[in-house]
This record gives C-alpha cells, sequence and structure tokens, in this order.
C-alpha cells in the first residue's frame, strides 16, 4: 500500500460503534432514520466536492478532499485521481441529526450512465445539483429524467455560487424551461458581500463573493467567517435570527448572538419577509393542509410571513417533495464550504425513509406477496435484495451491493438466499451464502460482524449475536456471492420452497435496473493467442462488474466464455462494446492498454 493510501486511511475516522449502534431486532424503527440518497448532475457540477465536505461534518473524515488535489474519498480509483472526474458510483454512510445518510457519488460523465442508473434503481431520493453560473446542462436532464422513471423526490442544489456568473434566476428560469418543473420552492437567499454589513464576514473588493444564506424557513441568516481557519472548513458558522419563531437545533453554528449591523439586519429581514411570504404562496397552492392554516388563521400575507412556525412549513415542504409536487432548492458553495450543512438538513427533513418512498413499499409489497406463492412457509417477513453493484476487491475478494427491500440481514453467520433471477440457468444450486456483510466507505469496508463481536465482547453483553441485523431499507455490501450479478433479485432460503428453487422464478416487479444499450464499438486483439484466454478472463470479470460493457466474439457468437470455435482468422479478436471511447478507455484500463484500433 502506498504512502498516499496510508494516508488517506488515516483521514477516515470510521469508529467503531458507527455501524453497530444501527442494528437491533425491530425491523422499522431504524428504517425510518435511513436515507438512500444520490447526488446526481451534469459533468463537473460538485458532485464529489460536495460529497467530501458531508463525509467532513458528519465526522467520518479528519480532514477534506479536494478533487483537483487527488485526495478524496469518493473518487478514489487512480484513473479518476489522474483525470479528476468520477468514473464508478461511490457508496458511504454517513451520521447525521440521527439518522443514517447512505450517500452515493454518482459520475456526471455521459459514458458512465449506467453508473447513474444503477444508483437510481435503489435509491430513494436524490439531490440533483446544478453550477450556479450554467443553470440544467444536458447530462442533468438526462439525470432528471432518470430519476423521474424511479420516482424519486430529489431536492436541486446550486452549487458554485461563488462564481462570477453564478444566478439563482437564471438557474430558476432553466428549471422550469428545460426540466418542467411547475413549483420550485427556493428555501434560501444568497447573500454576497456587497449587502454584508456584520463583523463576522470578510471583504476581499471581490463584489460577488459568496458569504452566507438566509433561511427561508427557520428564518435565520447563516454566515461563515471569510477566513476557512476560523470556520475550521465550514464546519463553524455564525447564525442570527432573523424572526422571533421557534427554532430547532443548529448543527454546526458556533454563534447565535446577534452580530449584524441595525441597518444591515433590517434590510436582510425584509428581503426574508419578502421570500418567505412568496414561500408560503406557492406551499398554499400545493399544499391542501397549508392552504387550509393559511385561510383559517385570518391573519393578513405579511403577517403569516413573519410568524408561520418552522415545523409548519416543515412539514408542508415534506409532503409536497414526497408526493412530488414540488422541488426544494437549496444554494451554496462547496468549494468554499459554504452550505452544505443546511443541504444535509434538508436531506433529513424532506426526503423519505425507505418506508415512505413510493418505488421501495411497491417493490416490498410485491416480494411479500411473491413469497407467499412460492412460500417456503418462513412466518416473520423474509429477506428480499436486489444486487445492483459487483466489484472485486483486492483484499476482500468478490463483493456485492445490495439494497435490502423486504426483511433484514443478519450481520453475522451465514445466510442462504436464492437468486430468483437465475434459478434456471445455475446447473448445481440456485442457493449462495452471504458469509460477510460490511458497510462500504468508497473503496473501504468496514465488516459489521466483527464490530458487532467486538462490542459485545466490550460490554459483555449475553444476548445472542443473531439479534443483530442490518434494517430492512439499508444499503450493505455481502461477500461470498460469487454467482449473482448485478440486477438479481434474492429471497431469503426459508423464503423459496426446495421444489421452487430449481424452477424458474420471475423476478420481483419493479426491482430490476435497465442496462442501456452500447453505442460504442471497438475491435481488440490478443497480441498472441497465449494471450487470449488471460484476455477473455479479465473481460469476463468487466463485463460482470459493468452490464453496460459487452464482449462479442468477431465472429458474433456469443460471450467471451463461449469462445471455442472461431476461424483462423479471428482467433484472436473480440469486439468490445461500450457507452463511448472514455467508457471503453478506463473500462477496459490496463486490460485493453495498447490493444485498441
Ligand atoms: N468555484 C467553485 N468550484 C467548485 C465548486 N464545487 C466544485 N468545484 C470545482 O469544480 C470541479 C469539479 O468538481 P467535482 O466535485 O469533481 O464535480 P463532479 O460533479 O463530482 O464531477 P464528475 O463526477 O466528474 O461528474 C473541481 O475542480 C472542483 O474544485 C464550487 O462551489 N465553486
Ligand atoms: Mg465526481
Amino acid at each position: 500500500m502506498n504512502r498516499a493510501v496510508l494516508l488517506l486511511r488515516r483521514r477516515l475516522l470510521l469508529h467503531q460503534s458507527f455501524g453497530v449502534r444501527w442494528f437491533s431486532s425491530s425491523s422499522t424503527s431504524e428504517t425510518r432514520l435511513i436515507r438512500n440518497i444520490g447526488l446526481v448532475a451534469h459533468i463537473d457540477a460538485g458532485k464529489t466536492t460536495t460529497t467530501e465536505r458531508m463525509l467532513y461534518y458528519s465526522g467520518l473524515t479528519a480532514s477534506m478532499g479536494e478533487v483537483h488535489e487527488g485526495d478524496t474519498v469518493m473518487d478514489w480509483m487512480a484513473a479518476e485521481r489522474e483525470r479528476g472526474i468520477s468514473i464508478t458510483s461511490a457508496a458511504a454512510a454517513i451520521a447525521w441529526r440521527r439518522h443514517r445518510l447512505n450517500l452515493l457519488d454518482t459520475p456526471g460523465h455521459v459514458d458512465f450512465t449506467f453508473e447513474v442508473e444503477r444508483s437510481l434503481s435503489v435509491l430513494d431520493g436524490a439531490i440533483v445539483i446544478l453550477d450556479g453560473s450554467a443553470g440544467v446542462q444536458a447530462q442533468t436532464l438526462k439525470v432528471w429524467l432518470q430519476a423521474d422513471r424511479y420516482q424519486l423526490p430529489r431536492l436541486l442544489y446550486l452549487n458554485k455560487m461563488d462564481k462570477a456568473g453564478a444566478s439563482v434566476e437564471g438557474c430558476l428560469e432553466s428549471v422550469r424551461r428545460r426540466l418542467s418543473v411547475e413549483t420550485v420552492l427556493q428555501l434560501q437567499l444568497p447573500i454576497f458581500n456587497e449587502e454584508e454589513g456584520g463583523r463576522g464576514g470578510g471583504s476581499s473588493g471581490n463584489n460577488h463573493q459568496l458569504l452566507g444564506l438566509i433561511d427561508l424557513v427557520t428564518g435565520r441568516l447563516f454566515q461563515w467567517p471569510a477566513d476557512h481557519r476560523l470556520s475550521e472548513d465550514g464546519k463553524r458558522f455564525n447564525v442570527e435570527a432573523l424572526l422571533e419563531t421557534e427554532n430547532g437545533e443548529i448543527e454546526g453554528g458556533s454563534k447565535t448572538e446577534a452580530f449584524l449591523e441595525p441597518s444591515t439586519r433590517a434590510r436582510l429581514t425584509e428581503r426574508l419577509l419578502t421570500g418567505r411570504e412568496r414561500l408560503i404562496g406557492q406551499l398554499a397552492d400545493a399544499d391542501e393542509a397549508l392552504a387550509e392554516t393559511v385561510v383559517l388563521s385570518d391573519h393578513s400575507a405579511d403577517h403569516l410571513a413573519a410568524h408561520l412556525p418552522p415545523p409548519t412549513l416543515h412539514a408542508a415542504i415534506r409532503r409536497c417533495t414526497l408526493a412530488r409536487r414540488a422541488v426544494p432548492l437549496l444554494l451554496g458553495s462547496s468549494y468554499r464550504n459554504i452550505g452544505v450543512q443546511p443541504l444535509l438538513d434538508a436531506v433529513v427533513h424532506y426526503l423519505p425513509s425507505p418506508l415512505e418512498a413510493t418505488r421501495a413499499r411497491a417493490v416490498r409489497e410485491a416480494a411479500k406477496k411473491m413469497m407467499a406463492k412460492v412460500g417456503g412457509g418462513e412466518e416473520e417477513e423474509a429477506l428480499c435484495a436486489l444486487a445492483f453493484k459487483s466489484t472485486t476487491d483486492r483484499r476482500l475478494g468478490p463483493l456485492t451491493y445490495l439494497r435490502l427491500y423486504a426483511g433484514r440481514l443478519p450481520v453475522t453467520g451465514q445466510t442462504s438466499v436464492v437468486n430468483v433471477s437465475r434459478g434456471a440457468e445455475m446447473q448445481s444450486s440456485s442457493v449462495e451464502k452471504i458469509t460477510r456483510v460490511y458497510r462500504p466507505f468508497a473503496d473501504h469496508f468496514a465488516d459489521l460482524g466483527k464490530e458487532q463481536q467486538q462490542q459485545q465482547q466490550h460490554s459483555n453483553s449475553s444476548s445472542s449475536s443473531s439479534s443483530f441485523f442490518v434494517s430492512l431499507g439499508d444499503i450493505v455490501v455481502v461477500s461470498g456471492l460469487n454467482s449473482v450479478r448485478t440486477g438479481d433479485t434474492l429471497l431469503a432460503e426459508g423464503a423459496v420452497s426446495k421444489q421452487q428453487q430449481s424452477s424458474n422464478l420471475q423476478q420481483v416487479p419493479f426491482a430490476g435496473i435497465d442496462v442501456p444499450e452500447p453505442v460504442y464499438y471497438c475491435a481488440l486483439e490478443a497480441p498472441s493467442l497465449s494471450k487470449m484466454r488471460q484476455l477473455e478472463t479479465a473481460l469476463e470479470q468487466l463485463t460482470r462488474e459493468d452490464p453496460s460493457f459487452q464482449v462479442v466474439l468477431a465472429d458474433g457468437e456469443g460471450s467471451v466464455s463461449g469462445s471455442k470455435d472461431r476461424g483462423a482468422a479471428s482467433a484472436n479478436q473480440i469486439v468490445v462494446k461500450g457507452m463511448g471511447e472514455l467508457h471503453i478507455e478506463v473500462g477496459g484500463g490496463g486490460v485493453l492498454g495498447g490493444n485498441r484500433r
């Protein structure tokens, strides 16, 4: 392991209790506290930069990674660091406000669209990031439509608000026009230095320096000190309440007493009230319960803007977001460390738990119905999981990423599962054993079974190890499933009768991932026949890990492994299909190096 990787490891603060404190025998109480969220956007909008801040502010990392420094946790592959772009979706779990956020940082480049697709297929909500100076771009539209297909509630985050050309109005206009979103709920106003009058900010002579945000829901101003040492890289910021409303706790706020000049305070409060009045009007149009509150209140719009309590607005925004009647919009500059904590708060407040997500609920119901039909006689709700990614870790071997749609998964012992998508194909048996369960942190995996045993030894607990489970709705990585491929559905062995295990079962409705058709082809030639087998094995692994990468023999026959009977002229030729030149180049990596023509 090289020095840079060791340093990176040190930055990751995987304290032992992180995973274990989430287990219990209750199947749904933890599920309510889970948010499975993807960051999706056009290339370079700032997904990885934002995710790095999320890891840091949640306490998972001791320092922040930067894409241009090549030291991020999420862009961990050598090719990602060299090129400064994300190539695979990286997963990491963080704790925020007593919730667990399973984050998937997806790539924005069009060639890696399958990474977005497989991520969205298992998520319950998304943060769509825009470059505040560019608005909606080609790939923004693409990921938006993908999220529509999976019925995902989402937040919009206008990043890069520090750039000179950034404009909230311009972005709002392009969101309405290009994404056809009727109701965008702007929840914050940006504060730039030309209007700043407090003592906490700095002045650089640059007229477009983003200093902070006004939160229209809670009526507070958040201001980040310009000196990043004072702000501990954005961890600490000043908070001033502009309205006399009941507010909840503030995560990361360091100073809550008044720090603004009276005239600045009056001007910002005026802006807040105008924004709040507009927000309440939009919510009253989109949400019946809030409309009723407004109608019954007997107060003027001005009065309501100043006095409507934040929890009433929170609840209305949440209802509208979950029902996909509206999309909340937040602002910031992740690179300048401004706005990420309020974005995390918004994830907890407005995006659904697995119990509330439309698609996840439908899959769970369908899985329960299917298990009732093929019944192995399990009384409790049995495990149903979707495999959405396979990878090979140098240390741990083949790993499978799972999203649990029904039941729960023990973290110790072995769990036998039936691969219902591949029952007929698998010659010996469709049953495989999950041997270990991990929580992913990009390319690092925390063994939950080991953590649980250590914790038990520590506390001298007498409770049986089998009472620790990964909850319904969670996302984990497991080992032991060597035949499982992306998109396969797994059911607990006990939920499927012996007879049914060897027959061809149907997929659980809604669980599955669409693989896009390849659009770019290239021919490969092994340098010699003896190298051919090596090349085929490497390509086999590649297609298993990335199904949008296909391999066809030059004579047009089937898969790599079916390559026996070829004419002498094409004996060492293979056609590789992918989503674009970059996909083939990085997907092949060392495997294809120099062989492309
Ligand atoms: N000025 C400014 N630059 C930013 C901001 N956020 C990110 N960047 C820069 O934008 C570039 C791209 O950032 P990334 O975080 O890699 O973007 P991404 O969306 O993850 O990119 P892909 O994964 O490759 O699609 C980097 O150079 C960042 O430093 C911001 O708020 N302001
Ligand atoms: Mg990225």
